[in-house]
């Protein structure tokens, strides 16, 4: 019990202290991945080409930087197919359409997915000087981002676009009120409408996504990339135990539904990616989540009403344990 309670205060204190670090300490996710778009789809990476949104809260008057962890293609970290040629492109927007246009919104980079004021951008292909370091853009004033009166704050659009080339890039974010190091800003917020990241070679490693739940939603949908049949991909809240879903094999789309309960709305779904035995190495994969609409529903890095537990997951465990 004491160990339990532990990991609670550890979830808590992570929230607040992790808020804006992409991909998140909930989230258990050790790297987001983008290749160059000359890679073949088996190695797990379907367009080439992600998209974060970083939300800063109207009350906060500093200046905001976007911080990038690892942003070369080689050196540490990175997946080399021969030898490394792979240039990633960085791109931060902000202003009218950055986030609000439905091209921004969408899982392909198709169309105005570019939409917005480009406030910054920068190429890196190898580069011992950011190897295993951070690269840091901005300042930038919250009021360069777009205003969005639904959240009451300013979105910052930050896409990574493997611009030529066949290698991994493995990277992360961090929102920070400091160009020097990581320090939330109070109050911040990281989503994405699709996570191409790389999972844990460690089987007991279990990495989670947390979409949420909006009043509207009687349905979803997850589609899921590449997952090279690496154990099951299944989904928790309060009030839902461990339901699995379909998931793909090496190079294709797997998609499974399900109908939402009244108790999951206003909340968050955990996804949880949960490893087989012996586990697959380097397994990068893609996954989304709609609503019965078809509309792409929100992760965010730190989950709207917090870490879904299931009510009973105590005592149904034991009753699992006691099987033969
Ligand atoms: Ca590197
Ligand atoms: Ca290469
Ligand atoms: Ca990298
Ligand atoms: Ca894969």
């Amino acid at each position: 019990m004491k160990q339990i309670f532990f990991f609670f205060i550890l979830c808590f204190a992570g929230g607040r202290l992790c808020a804006q670090a992409v991909p998140s300490e909930e989230e258990n996710i050790p790297f987001l991945v983008t290749f160059g778009n000359k890679a073949e789809l088996s190695w797990g990476d379907d367009d080439f080409s992600q998209v974060f949104f970083f939300l800063v809260p109207e009350t906060y008057n500093g200046m905001v930087f976007l911080r990038i962890f690892d942003p070369d293609v080689g050196g540490m970290h990175d997946e080399a197919n021969g030898a490394f040629d792979t240039k990633m492109q960085y791109l931060v927007y902000g202003g009218k359409e950055a986030f609000s246009h439905p091209d921004a919104q969408g899982v392909d980079p198709v169309g105005n997915y570019k939409s917005g004021n480009l406030l910054a951008s920068r190429i890196f292909d190898v580069d011992p000087r950011y190897d295993n370091n951070w690269f840091t853009f901005g300042p930038f004033n919250p009021t360069e981002g777009e205003y969005v009166a639904e959240y009451k704050g300013y979105i910052f659009k930050l896409m990574c676009n493997g611009i030529t080339g066949n290698d991994g890039n493995l990277y992360r974010y961090f929102m920070s009120l400091s160009g020097t190091e990581n320090t939330p800003i109070e109050g911040g917020n990281a989503f994405a409408y699709e996570y191409s990241f790389r999972m844990h070679n460690n089987a007991e490693q279990v990495s989670h996504i947390y979409p949420y739940i909006d009043e509207r939603c009687i349905k979803v949908r997850q589609d899921n990339f590449d997952w090279d049949d690496d154990g099951k991909i299944r989904v928790s809240s309060g009030v839902r135990r461990e339901q699995l879903c379909v998931v793909s094999g090496d190079k294709v789309w797997a998609t499974s539904e399900f109908a939402i309960m009244a108790d999951e709305k206003g909340k968050s779904l955990d996804f949880q990616f949960i490893k087989r035995k012996p586990p697959v190495q380097n397994n990068n994969v893609v996954i989304n989540v709609r609503n019965q609409y078809g509309e792409l529903m929100r992760f965010y890095s730190s989950p709207i009403g917090g870490v879904p537990k299931y009510k009973y997951s105590i005592g149904a465990r034991k009753k699992t344990d006691a099987k033969p």
